[in-house]
């Protein structure tokens, strides 16, 4: 007896794929978000951070800048950042976005000490 082999082919309907144009005046805007700006800069000189004491707006950045032979570090005093070895003519940011007054040192010199207060 033979078995007859029904072979089953499934068909999708794929049907009206309507691709809608965005209505311009539905969609919210894209802002990309603002990148942060620069409020202040210290530079790392003479076994010193200058200004040691800078003040700036929640969100803003803090530019080191770099200018000794010998490397330096921007480390918190809480630990919660640390910028790693800073070579000369390195430039490394770190964003405060909180508002608040936060002490940082070099890891290498801890008597290096600044402070940022972010309003
Ligand atoms: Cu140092």
């Amino acid at each position: 007896m033979r078995t007859l082999v029904l072979s089953l082919v499934a068909a999708f309907a794929v049907g009206g794929i309507a691709l809608a144009a965005p209505d311009p005046t539905s969609s919210p805007e894209a802002v990309p978000p603002r990148p942060p700006t620069t409020g202040a800069v210290v530079h790392v000189k003479n076994f010193a951070f200058g200004p040691a004491n800078v003040t700036i707006l929640a969100g803003q950045t803090v530019q080191f800048i770099e200018d000794d032979d010998l490397p330096h570090t921007v480390t918190a005093a809480d630990k919660s950042y640390d910028s790693g070895n800073l070579n000369k003519g390195d430039k490394w940011e770190h964003t405060y976005a909180t508002a608040g007054t936060y002490a940082y040192f070099c890891a290498f010199h801890p008597y290096m000490k600044g402070t940022v207060v972010v309003k």
